[in-house]
């Protein structure tokens, strides 16, 4: 709770808490550490320094009281480990969840993410090397000739999700080592080509409800120069709120839409002086190993809905090659 008030994300992960605390409990005691080796390391170098008639020493020193502080460290860091980390790490990695979870595999590549969902019949087709097409079957599923891979479903970079379910991710990669990292989820794991590595997570809020968390209150710019500076800083925001309407009773800017220069001038010129922006894409998919040129770009956004809303996408994803260019 504090750690994510002053350093972390937010957390909307069902095991977060437990991540989140042990990150405080190592950080505290990482400073407490720092601070008592400090104090002793200078202790040490004035106690044993050098000086008129004096010769600098190196020997071994024989006091007790330092044996016992080495002893202290190992015994708190067996805590940490053994009575901290251990239990979290296995309670969150030991064995995936079992009752009714969502199964995705997430394909990586340089330099996207391939979602990959099996469809109504719930089994995942196969793919062949041979057939990928980076346009139009990416994975290379083999929809002619596997039945199960007819009503599969691909999405790139919009990996959809229902709140309050376990979703059970596949991750392996098309080519080099990327890390599946989804921070607001706590969730971190590297993608290694050749293997199927199973990571899992429960999200506790939709997109909605952290746009509303991540909303804060922005003065529009009075100085027309300032605008083009607003419009950039706030190229992935959108309008939380409807902003009046023009002369002709059109809205200016209206909830959901984004942040642009020309709605900003026109908020300005109506006299509005601050708005509510939020991210559209508040959840987002990084890569967090180097995994090429474009890896900075290598970004894709967790869509957290209601179940009811999921299922209401599900359904409208027929299982084809045209659905992806609807999630570009
Ligand atoms: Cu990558």
């Amino acid at each position: 709770m504090v750690a994510t008030r002053f350093w972390l994300p937010l957390d909307i992960s069902s095991h977060g808490t437990a991540i989140d605390n042990l990150i405080a409990y190592l950080h505290i005691f990482m400073a407490v550490l720092f601070i008592g080796w400090g104090i002793f390391f200078v202790y040490c170098l004035i106690k044993f320094r050098g000086g008129p008639g004096r010769r600098a020493r190196y020997d071994d020193i024989k006091a007790k009281p330092s044996k016992y502080a080495e002893v202290v460290v190992v015994a708190i860091e067996a805590v940490l480990l053994v009575g901290i980390s251990m239990p979290v790490w296995a309670s969150y990695r030991a064995d995936p969840p079992k009752d009714n979870p969502l199964t995705v595999r997430v394909v990586a590549q340089q330099f996207a993410w391939n979602i990959h969902y099996p469809g109504p019949d719930g089994k995942f087709g196969k793919t062949k090397p041979g057939l990928v097409n980076e346009v139009t079957n990416p994975l290379g599923l083999d929809r002619d000739n596997d039945p199960n891979a007819a009503d599969d479903i691909v999405s790139i970079n919009n990996f959809y999700v229902p709140k309050g379910r376990d979703v059970v991710v596949r991750l392996t990669s098309k080519d080099v080592i990327h890390s599946f990292a989804v921070p607001l989820l706590r969730v971190k794991q590297d993608v290694i080509p050749g293997m199927e590595i199973p990571v899992w997570f429960k999200a506790l809020e939709t997109n909605d409800q952290v746009r509303e968390q991540l909303t804060r209150r922005v003065q529009v710019p009075t100085d027309p120069a300032g605008i083009e500076d607003f419009a950039n800083e706030h190229r992935a925001d959108v309008f939380m709120d409807d902003f009046g309407k023009n002369a002709d009773g059109k809205p200016i800017a209206v909830a959901g839409g984004w942040v642009t220069d020309e709605l900003t001038k026109a908020l300005g010129a109506a006299g509005v002086t601050e708005i509510d922006v939020a991210p559209k894409d508040p959840v987002n998919i990084q890569c967090a190993q180097l995994c090429g040129l474009g890896h900075y770009r290598m970004m894709g956004q967790m869509q957290i809905v209601e179940p009811a809303a999921f299922q209401e996408w599900l359904d409208s994803q027929s299982g084809g090659e045209e659905e992806f260019f609807e999630d570009e």
